[in-house]
């Protein structure tokens, strides 16, 4: 087969020549296609079937144990001019890489199938959606792709004869770690990836496009694509707000955008829906308002920690339809364990595929364990999620996890000081990225590894948003749920109290509390404590300034910027200096 697009199809045919897969199959996006490849999947030991009582149409996976996580070192931006990628990014000569790629992946599919896999990131018939292909000979990461975006006919359609296609390869190769590369093209549209199978590396739709990608589309056509998750808030005086809040990896996003609030909030009539949970493309709707929408169909989460207490709807989320990578097996049960789930069932198969057992004294899953779960299946889902204008934004959230020193809220003194914040961001490294756990590092906007272009760039395009009368700018907050105490214990409870940090934004969206002018910004006189478990004490710690750590802390943020290299707007050196002064005033 081929389409009716005949770019599409001499791209097709000139990759294949290289790649020299011994079949093509285009993948339509059908019921019955995604049956029989489940079916083979299961065949070739790829898939392990799960309870179809339990887990009905779910299977359970374990990647190659040297590729469980995305490969930041791994990952580049290719481009004409070293400075276009900017001191954050590997660059690579784009030329130059993709002449070594060529050679690389030359034959890589001999002997294997080539899927091609069209698919739309963003809901059908939005104006912001756009078309990428991805052509794989990894099963797996077609049925991970189906879960994940929206594929097949309904993206072939959307395409019609453009042929402003995003045009991705993606091989297995033979998983060699050393010959590991994520590539990017932004200039030409193009991704490239080889030797990984998993996750952010090897579903493109995801990290790849929706972020790398489309970051520096967004920059150009002056929107913004951004590691956000999406979720509503309803009063129970009925007003909603739709919030975006930027956390790196594994630092809460999933949790917060499905979070269930505490009996007496929802008694009060408050609620959360969820719109996304990792990606936000945001644009300027007519009226200047902010308008997101979530490129992704389904969810990537993290499974480790994950249970019925902390997040439920993850849990009914993935309870049919859905894809477990690295989780444990209950060989008995036929359902996926992980850590934190449940007491430890009596038998288990560990993401490595051996009998486990907790004398082991290893985890029986991968801590980066994830789901791919159809968003559909959300019991929080929002009525608006596949909205095509997108759903209006009233506040921006950033975060990261700090063990010390950052408030549980702050809001931004205005659109330049939330920038700053936002830039200035630090959280501890988790094990959705290969490397150390635990290292505190600064992670702009949550999109240190996901900005496809200069970070000075990037800031100086934030900015902008403040200089286009016509935009009716969110309020931006920045928000800490890892304070510990000296025990490393959270001192906040975190999860659906969440909520409470969430009331007091919409109270100063909606004009009806005050707060403190503090050096390091906007901060609440208190936080709804009904029915917390909290001390007053705890709350004291998690709403205190520490001047001379925050003297540090502001040093430090100066000599980060220094790092930025000089495309690095002056507003934020003169954010830091603001800060500075501020610290020195009396209280
Ligand atoms: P990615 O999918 O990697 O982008 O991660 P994410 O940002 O969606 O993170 P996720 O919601 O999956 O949470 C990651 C980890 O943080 C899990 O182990 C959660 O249990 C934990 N977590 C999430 N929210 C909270 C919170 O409010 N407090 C505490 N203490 N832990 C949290
Ligand atoms: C993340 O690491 O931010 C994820 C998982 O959401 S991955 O798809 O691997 O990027
Ligand atoms: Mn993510």
């Amino acid at each position: 087969m081929t389409s009716s697009n005949a770019v599409l199809n001499t791209w097709v045919s000139e990759c294949a020549e290289y790649l020299e897969p011994a079949k093509i199959i285009w993948i339509n996006g059908s019921d019955a296609e995604s049956n029989a490849m489940c079916a083979q999947l299961v065949e070739a030991g790829t898939f392990t079937p799960l309870n179809s009582a339990t887990y009905p149409g779910s299977y359970w996976s374990r990647s190659h144990p040297n590729d469980v996580a995305r490969v930041e070192d791994r990952t580049f931006i290719c481009t004409g001019d070293k400075a276009d990628a900017g001191p954050t990014n590997n660059w690579a000569e784009k030329s130059a890489m993709s002449t070594k790629m060529r050679g690389l992946m030359s034959g890589c599919m001999r002997g294997r199938t080539m899927y091609v896999v069209p698919y739309l990131m963003g809901p059908v018939g939005s104006p912001y959606s756009k078309v990428g292909f991805e052509l794989t000979d990894s099963a797996y990461v077609v049925a991970n792709m189906r879960i994940m975006a929206r594929i097949g006919d309904v993206a072939l359609k959307t395409l019609g004869l453009a042929t402003d296609f995003v045009r991705g390869v993606h091989s297995i190769g033979n998983l060699d770690s050393e010959k590991r590369y994520i590539c990017h093209f932004p200039e030409s549209r193009e991704i490239i990836s080889f030797n990984s199978n998993y996750g952010g590396n090897a579903l493109q739709g995801k990290k790849c496009f929706a972020l790398r990608i489309a970051s520096t589309e967004a920059h150009k056509a002056g929107w913004l694509a951004e590691h956000m998750l999406i979720l509503g808030i309803t009063t129970p005086h009925k007003t909603k707000h739709y919030f975006c809040a930027a956390f790196p990896s594994a630092c809460g996003k999933t949790n917060f955008a499905m979070m269930i609030p505490p009996a007496g909030y929802l008694a009060a009539g408050w609620k959360i829906e969820t719109v996304g949970d990792d990606i936000a493309w945001i644009n300027v709707g007519v009226d200047g308002q902010l308008y997101a929408i979530n490129p992704e169909a389904g969810f990537f989460g993290v499974a480790s920690g994950t249970s019925e207490k902390t997040n439920p709807n993850a849990l009914a989320s993935a309870r049919k339809n859905t894809i477990f990578t690295n989780t444990a097996l209950d060989p008995v049960r036929a359902e996926p364990w992980w850590e934190g789930l449940s007491d430890c069932p009596e038998r288990l198969i560990d993401w490595l595929g051996n009998e486990w057992s907790a004398e082991l004294g290893t985890k029986a899953a991968h801590p980066n364990s994830r789901f791919t779960a159809p968003a559909s299946q959300c019991p929080s889902i929002d009525a608006a999620w596949q909205s095509s204008a997108g759903v209006p934004i009233s506040g921006i959230i950033f975060g990261g996890r700090r063990p010390s020193l950052m408030p549980l809220v702050l809001e931004a003194r205005d659109w330049q000081h939330g920038v700053y914040l936002g830039l200035t961001m630090a959280s501890e490294t988790t094990a959705a990225a290969a490397g150390a756990v635990g290292t505190l590092r600064r992670d702009p906007m949550a999109m240190l590894p996901f900005i496809g272009y200069n970070v000075g760039d990037y800031v100086k395009h934030w900015l902008s948003f403040s200089q286009r009368k016509e935009i009716k700018l969110p309020k931006i907050f920045h928000v800490n749920w890892f304070r510990t105490d000296t025990s490393g214990r959270f001192i906040w409870p975190g999860f659906g109290e969440n909520i409470r940090v969430l009331e007091w934004m919409v109270a100063r969206i909606e004009g009806k509390t005050e707060a403190l002018d503090t050096a390091v910004g906007f901060m609440p006189k208190g936080i709804n404590q009904n029915n917390l478990a909290c001390s007053d004490a705890d709350i004291a710690t998690l709403l205190s300034i520490n001047r001379e750590a925050w003297r540090i802390e502001a040093k430090s943020q100066a000599d980060f910027l220094k790092t930025l290299g000089n495309r690095l707007p002056v507003e934020m050196f003169t954010e830091n200096e603001k800060l500075t002064q501020r610290l020195e005033l009396p209280v």
